[in-house]
């Protein structure tokens, strides 16, 4: 593949961003090589500046979840284009999205819109310090949710030691109000409210783990931290930036009927433009100023632009939409383990709909450390055969796939017959043929 335009449009952006990004991942310092520069998309297929086209299971991470530049979302965008990009006044673009996410996440009553989901996390727990009157955040490891201070924390040598700045930047004393313990992990987290129950206040979770690889929590799990914090107080937050709207119709909230106090929104909710939100009771979010005390603003909240996108977006994903997006997750998962193991090569596969991880490991990871103790080498040579196959997956063992609506039998096929290249070479054993 020729990419000389996309390594001189880098060299440029070098000289221009902190690694020549705008957002970390996106450098392939993970899985080293030079980064790729997209000039277009649509549907499921990415095209670089010098004419390459991919399969995309990126998806912007996450938010183009119907394709790119789907004709519906575009039109819709066009037309608010023409009545005005921002008026910074009420408009009716934000009643008719938060109307259609009310109605698919009946737990949220009442919602604020801001510009990210790190600024939705962060007003989500200064709501939920300030209406418990507690301090303590507690996150769990290879849990992601945004890079606002209170949630940029590791974990602490013993289960519920004090949290770790996991940056520079990060001010001790703030650190040590949160605290991380194991994900899917029942003695930790009751370990944690043993000790400090009196303090907790907020759990952050995501309901299934999307910046660890995808690693679905378990029923009990979540339904343990449900119980938990009622009985002690805490507020429960699904951070469903990921999730919400991919892994079903009302988020992973709706796939495990467990009801968060608080839910956290993003990705596909703006349709691609820049968007979060958090929601929840009503009693919750009356706190929230202009109504109570619990200060939160924002210039481009509600954006007119990113509020069309989301509902348009919203409004493609039917009943039937998610099964199509399903039926190729499962096919795809099923035929990367499929090939795999034809070339001996031990690969673990999770899934739920719209996402999926291969993780180079052979029994199923269950937690941050069983992903670090995986073949994370053996990952990055196979990103860059598929890569090089016109294959584009996010670049690091530690990110989610994802599926579009536009995402096809004959994506897939492509996409398998690329694999079984690549886990041919990873095995040093011949490729076979896809079956049909
Ligand atoms: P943003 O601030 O990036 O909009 O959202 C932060 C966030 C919060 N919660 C969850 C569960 C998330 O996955 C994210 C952001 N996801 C990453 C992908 N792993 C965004 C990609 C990036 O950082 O460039």
């Amino acid at each position: 593949m020729k990419k000389n335009l996309s390594a001189k449009a880098m060299q440029e952006a070098r000289e221009l961003f902190p690694g020549g990004v705008n957002s970390p991942v996106r450098a392939f310092q993970s899985v080293g090589g030079e980064p790729v520069v997209m000039e277009s998309a649509s549907g499921p297929f990415l095209t670089d500046l010098d004419g390459n086209v991919y399969i995309d299971y990126i998806g912007s991470w996450g938010p183009m979840i119907a394709g790119h530049n789907h004709p519906s979302v575009v039109g819709k965008i066009e037309q608010q284009l023409k009545r005005g990009i921002s008026f910074g006044t009420p408009a009716q673009p934000e009643n008719r999205l938060a109307k259609e996410i009310l109605s698919r996440m009946p737990y949220i009553e009442k919602i604020r819109m801001v510009n990210s989901g790190t600024e939705a996390i962060m007003s989500a727990i200064r709501l939920a310090r300030a209406a418990t009157g507690r301090e303590l955040i507690v996150k769990f490891d290879g849990g992601y949710h945004g890079h606002s201070d209170s949630v940029l924390v590791e974990a602490g040598s013993g289960v519920s030691t004090l949290g770790l700045p996991d940056s520079p930047g990060v001010p001790r004393n703030l650190a040590e109000k949160s605290i991380s313990v194991a994900y899917n992990d029942n003695q930790a987290i009751q370990k944690v409210f043993e000790e400090r129950r009196e303090e907790i206040a907020c759990v952050v979770v995501e309901p299934i783990a999307g910046n660890m690889g995808c690693i679905p929590a378990s029923n009990g799990f979540l339904r343990l931290l449900r119980s938990l914090t009622t009985k002690y107080s805490a507020l429960l937050i699904f951070d469903e930036v990921m999730t919400g709207f991919r892994v079903g119709a009302s988020g992973a909230q709706g796939l495990y009927n467990i009801q968060p106090d608080l839910t956290v929104l993003g990705k596909i909710i703006g349709g691609g433009l820049p968007v979060g939100a958090f929601g929840g009771k009503k009693h919750l979010m009356r706190e929230i100023a202009p109504d109570g005390p619990v200060y939160q603003a924002g210039t481009l909240s509600g954006n007119p632009l990113a509020m069309t996108a989301g509902l348009a977006t919203l409004e493609l994903l039917t009943e039937e939409t998610y099964s199509r997006i399903w039926e190729q997750t499962q096919k795809l998962a099923s035929g990367f383990e499929e090939i795999a193991e034809s070339h001996s090569v031990e690969v673990s596969v999770t899934k739920v709909c719209g996402m999926f991880s291969i993780f180079f490991t052979k029994s199923t990871p269950k937690n941050f450390r069983d992903v670090a103790a995986s073949d994370t080498v053996k990952f990055n040579r196979f990103f860059h055969l598929m890569l090089n196959q016109g294959i584009y997956f996010g670049p690091s063992a530690y990110e989610a796939a994802f599926v579009s609506s536009t995402h096809n039998q004959d994506t897939t096929k492509k996409t398998l017959q690329a694999a079984e290249r690549a886990f041919a070479e990873l095995g040093q054993t011949k490729p076979k043929r896809v079956k049909e």
